[in-house]
């Protein structure tokens, strides 16, 4: 009994030593499958704002902001990029939440979207419940759309 204990501790401290970097991963792996698309909008849409965006995604799930990824694995939520894109420094940080990155951490699925009237540029961007990309990054495309002026004649 003495043998088999000293010969399974080791193993016991190599499971430890081998569960740490683990821990310390800074981006939560997805399944390449995994997409974000826009619903109904596409590339060269005309809107007036307020219009619905609603957020597809397949291969993953959606869960708010802070849940424990250990606890519930695969799932995120959406992020709005408007008139912005990926940046290589934003891997592993959390992604700011400003006027043109929309965090939607209650696990929302579509937004009414306010926008000047223009040219803009929408993009999905999924991210892990501690707001980061994941890895690879789940990305829609990036579209283009002409936001005009509502129509006050009715
Ligand atoms: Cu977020």
């Amino acid at each position: 009994m003495t043998c088999l204990a000293t010969t399974t501790r080791p193993w016991f401290v190599m499971g430890i030593l081998a569960a740490a970097p683990v821990l310390a991963v800074e981006t939560v792996m997805a399944p390449s499958s995994a997409q974000v698309y826009f619903v109904h909008l596409k590339a060269g849409d005309e809107v007036t704002s307020p219009f619905k965006v609603m957020f597809g995604l397949s291969g993953m799930g959606v869960a708010p902001a802070g849940v424990n990824p250990i606890d519930f694995k695969q799932v995120g939520h959406h992020h709005l990029f408007i008139n912005s894109s990926i940046k290589p420094g934003m891997s592993g940080l959390p992604i700011p939440t400003d006027d043109q990155h929309l965090h939607y951490g209650q696990g929302q699925t579509e937004t009414m979207l306010s926008l000047k009237p223009g040219t803009h540029t929408l993009q999905l961007v999924f991210c892990d419940p501690h707001q980061r990309l994941h890895y690879p990054v789940i990305a829609s495309e990036k579209i283009t759309i002409q936001v005009t002026e509502k129509d006050h004649e009715n």
